[in-house]
């Protein structure tokens, strides 16, 4: 086959803006595991409009301010993907963070990083750790502990907000958004977290699922073949079905359904294809965790329309993209999260410009009876710096 096929859509159909924007992604996944000669293509490719979709409509998330505290959290529990989540940082202008909490001008990842993964002492290793790179959430790798993580950070979003926040004055209320693949959902450790944000209730919680049907060495059903929607249904979760993760307009009524629901976790499943546009690889472990190979490399860009020989291409245009999508909706929620809008209340941080004053100068909620608020329990909230 060295066409695409056209069974599973054109990967050139969606607006060209939004295409080129996705296929960067792609091939900037594709070009630094060749280059590197290991790791995994095939889910970046397959994933690349649904973290495009949400990163760019609905996370709020300013990547010129990586430490606000209200920000969105996203989280690549499948972190062996995590050329998927280097590209979208480095295409969003994401801004690097000092381990004295110092945001500077310089990426977070830069294009050099992008060329340097999986090299020792890169910021870009083969699964993401969340010390070294900023805008990475939590260490991700062993499947499912990300999961795991993504349900501590949603009840921790409503801790703060039931311990803050004050009528009409929501500091915070963040969303906490978790990509998933197969083997994620095969860990007993996300099961147990499901289960309990199900119990919970946690309706700021929204689990994506990478339903590719493939793992590491084959076709998932040779391992799993549970009813995965039945089994959260079960949890008490909203699950809601996107069947085709190249179409924008059902992502985005994935991600509408889930902000919608109030009352419980959502978790969106989404029917990829793993590989993406590669003529041999699509559909098949293979384009899991090896490189494509230099000529199947050129076959894939041939069907996304990309120069076959250009290498970790950011076409003309792109970044502006992602400034005017993700990174103007964030930096208007940011700027809107920090208006004075009740002047004593806010005077702290609006002097300092510092979270963490504005944090210390408001007295938690008295805690029910028999659990008192102790100084170490709010010491253990406060923002901290993000590397
Ligand atoms: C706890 C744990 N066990 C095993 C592995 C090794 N491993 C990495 S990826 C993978 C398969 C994951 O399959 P899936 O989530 O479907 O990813 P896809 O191939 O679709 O990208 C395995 C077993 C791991 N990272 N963590
Ligand atoms: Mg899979």
């Amino acid at each position: 086959m060295s066409q695409p096929n056209l069974a599973l859509g054109d990967p050139n159909r969606l607006a060209v803006s939004d295409q080129t924007c996705i296929n960067t992604i792609r091939t900037l996944a594709i070009d630094a595991v060749q280059q590197a000669n290991s790791g995994h293509p095939g889910a970046p490719m397959g994933l690349a409009p649904v973290v495009y979709s949400l990163w760019q409509r609905f996370l709020r998330y300013d990547p010129a301010d990586p430490t606000w505290p209200n920000r969105d959290r996203f989280v690549l529990s499948a972190g062996h993907a995590s050329m998927l989540l280097y590209a979208t940082l480095h295409l969003a202008g994401v801004r690097s963070v000092n381990a004295k909490g110092e945001i500077s001008n310089d990426l977070a990842v830069s294009m050099d990083e992008i060329k340097r993964f999986r090299q020792i002492g890169s910021k870009t290793p083969g699964h993401p750790e969340s010390h070294l790179t900023t805008g990475v959430e939590t260490t991700t790798g062993p499947l499912g502990q990300g999961a795991g993580n993504s349900v501590g950070m949603a009840i921790a979003s409503k801790w703060l907000a039931d311990n803050f926040n004050r009528p009409g004055f929501d500091i915070f209320n963040f969303n906490v958004y978790a990509i998933c693949g197969d083997g994620d959902l095969m860990e007993g450790v996300a099961s147990e977290a499901a289960s309990l944000a199900g119990h919970l209730k946690l309706p700021n919680l929204c689990w994506i699922y990478d339903n590719n049907r493939v793992t590491l060495d084959g076709p998932a059903e040779w391992s799993f073949s549970e009813d995965v929607i039945t089994r959260f249904k079960g949890y008490g979760w909203n699950v809601t079905h996107v069947t085709d993760a190249n179409d924008l307009d059902m992502l985005a009524r994935g991600y509408d359904n889930f902000l919608k629901c109030k009352d419980r976790p959502t978790l969106i499943v989404v029917d990829s294809h793993i590989g993406y546009g590669s003529p041999h690889k699509q559909d098949s472990y293979e384009a899991h965790g090896e490189p494509l190979g230099e000529a199947e490399v050129k076959l894939v860009k041939k069907n996304y329309g990309w120069p076959e020989d250009a290498k970790f291409l950011v076409p003309d245009g792109v970044y502006e993209q992602f400034k005017n999508g993700v990174g103007k909706r964030g930096a208007e929620a940011r700027a809107a999260w920090k208006a004075p809008k009740m002047p004593s209340f806010w005077s702290p941080m609006a002097s300092t410009n510092s979270s963490r004053t504005a944090l210390e100068s408001v007295e938690p909620r008295p805690a029910p009876r028999g659990k008192q608020n102790t100084r170490s329990t709010r010491n253990s909230f406060r923002s901290k710096p993000i590397n």
